[in-house]
């Protein structure tokens, strides 16, 4: 195996035996060649839309399946060899519909687009030899790395949307060509920096779509104090990014005397008008997905992994895991959907009656749900408090959250903020920083949680806003720092999405991209401004010299 797509690629440089994530070189592997079978499938897919032949089931099965190999999200080696074969039938399927019609199939002679699965065994070593290290020069193994990890985090919302009826052709017509080109030896370094360019565009057009997508079926998020203590009845933890399987399980919990709690990037679903009249949604349990291996174990009850981020679980809380979509682990309990989409959460909830209540880890509130529409709508607040000098800088320190010690330097940095700053945020790395007693400026909390990761979008338009508002000719006027901190392929979308948005002088930490080659880096440097982190110290100065 070879495998540096997160932040914790061993050493900084890759996984190599087997993932610090937990993922075995059997499953990297397999991941790897499903990778492969969808670049085959997209050769074929692009020339088909040439002839107006388009197939809803191949957009999907692409996007699925990219979603099923970003970090943490699936690690069950029979899944990934199911869906490997499924895969070679699609891709076969393309084949015959385009032969003898007029299309060319410019990587045609491809072994992507040609070769056949054997037995399991011969699959699995087909799939040791295709893998990231197959292609030799390093800026390009770089680019072609990075285009697939932002359009991995690009399925994933995709996939998102889709639950709720939203597609975008363009995105997936994009994640086709950016599939193939992965394997197209003519692109060199200048055609693929392009790509990942675009990349960044259908970034933006995907975090839109799931904006409205979201948005439209739950409501604008509202501002909301959500409670982190426990209630006395059992109860069953939702955790993930799917907010259709929020709602279903919502709604097959109520009246049975069986509570809701989200963890990790669950947490905005407090946010959203329509989970809010469920009062057996009682609150927020533990923290980012990294500390699961203890809070599942003391949540005493049933817990769902929607998405993304599972840790290996621990024997004292295995019986009570659940995966659905596009999750899985060996040995855990999978809730499918049934034909018609719909998943039945029954199991879980004749298990939750057996269970004790969850054990007290925390208690009080936290308060959330600054999207654009809330924000905006306090656009006169925060427009008098930046003009009085009350609020002098934001930063973003949207993100990821995960277990590496260098991490609590966002927290660090957060206290040491001057009490003239506000911090905007969106996903799991907030809670490096949530909890902490950072008070308000004239009603406005220090910390503005728009929500999941792919709410990071909100804190784009609420940047646009401000730049209207203000009357500005550049995003980078505005008195917006940027400190992210990344993990996982969604942040790469979201990094991209930045870029292309023009946002310049990102620090990203704590580590930069194991996947970034010296001159990839360089041109992200010269172009974009980006800079990993220092010690908060020098940072803090940094940041506070531009303003
Ligand atoms: Fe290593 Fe991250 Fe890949 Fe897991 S996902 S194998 S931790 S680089
Ligand atoms: Fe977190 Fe996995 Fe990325 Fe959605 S849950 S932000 S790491």
């Amino acid at each position: 195996m070879f495998c540096f797509q997160c932040q914790e690629a061993a050493k900084g440089t890759g996984c190599t035996i087997q993932g610090v994530c937990g993922k075995t070189s059997e499953v990297a592997n397999l991941q790897d060649l499903l990778l492969y079978t969808l670049k085959g499938i997209s050769i074929y897919a692009i020339q088909g839309r040439e002839l107006g032949l388009t197939d809803l089931a191949t957009e999907r099965f692409i996007a699925e399946s990219m979603f099923a190999t970003i970090t943490n999200a699936n690690f069950d080696r029979e899944g990934f060899i199911v869906r490997v074969r499924e895969g070679i039938a699609l891709r076969n399927q393309w084949k015959s519909r385009l032969d003898g019609t007029e299309a060319t199939i410019p990587l045609g002679a491809h072994d992507a687009a040609l070769w056949t699965p054997g037995t399991d065994a011969e699959l699995e070593a087909k799939a040791a030899n295709i893998g990231v290290l197959s292609t030799g020069d390093e800026d390009i193994r770089s680019l072609r790395e990075l285009l697939t990890y932002g359009l991995k985090g690009m399925a994933a919302y995709m996939e998102h949307a889709a639950v709720l009826g939203y597609h975008e052709d363009s995105v997936h017509v994009f994640m086709e060509k950016g599939l193939a080109a992965t394997l197209d030896n003519d692109l060199g370094v200048a055609e693929l920096i392009a790509l990942v360019m675009e990349c960044g565009k259908f970034g933006v057009d995907v975090m839109a779509l799931l904006d409205r997508a979201n948005t439209t079926t739950y409501g604008n998020p509202e501002i909301t104090k959500v409670n982190i203590g426990v209630g006395s009845r059992p109860g069953i933890l939702i955790s993930g990014h799917d907010l259709l399987d929020m709602e279903e399980l919502l709604k097959q919990t109520e009246g049975t005397g069986v509570d809701v709690y989200t963890h990790s990037e669950m947490l905005p679903g407090h946010y959203y008008p329509a989970f809010k009249k469920y009062d057996h949604l009682v609150g927020n349990y533990g923290n980012a997905w990294w500390k699961q291996t203890e809070e599942f174990a003391s949540f005493n009850g049933p817990i769902l992994m929607t998405t993304n981020c599972i840790v290996p679980p621990k024997d004292s809380y295995v019986d009570r895991l659940y995966t659905t979509g596009h999750t899985g682990y060996p040995g855990v309990k999978h809730i499918p959907a049934g034909a018609d989409g719909a998943k039945d959460f029954s199991a879980l909830v004749e298990q939750a009656k057996r269970c004790a209540a969850p054990t007290e880890i925390e208690t009080g509130e936290i308060i959330g749900g600054f999207a654009h529409a809330a924000v905006i709508g306090l656009a006169d607040q925060v427009v008098d408090a930046v003009k009085t000098g009350a609020i002098k800088q934001f930063f973003v320190m949207a993100g990821c959250d995960g277990r590496m010690k260098s991490r609590d330097y966002y927290t660090d940095f957060a206290s040491e903020l001057p009490e003239d700053t506000v911090i905007l945020t969106a996903g799991c790395a907030k809670y490096k920083y949530n909890k902490l007693e950072l008070g308000s400026i004239g009603g406005i909390p220090r910390v503005l949680d728009a929500g999941q990761c792919n709410d990071s979008y909100s804190l784009v338009v609420i940047a646009m806003k401000l730049k209207e508002v203000f009357g500005l000719e550049d995003i980078n006027e505005l008195p917006i720092s940027y400190n992210i901190a990344w993990y996982e392929q969604k942040a790469v979308i979201v990094l991209l999405a930045l870029l292309h948005l023009g946002v310049k002088n990102i620090h990203l930490g704590p580590t930069l991209p194991a996947f970034l080659s010296p001159n990839v880096a360089k041109v992200l440097v010269d172009n974009f401004g980006i800079s990993g982190i220092g010690s908060v110290e020098e940072d803090m100065k940094q940041f506070m010299a531009v303003v």
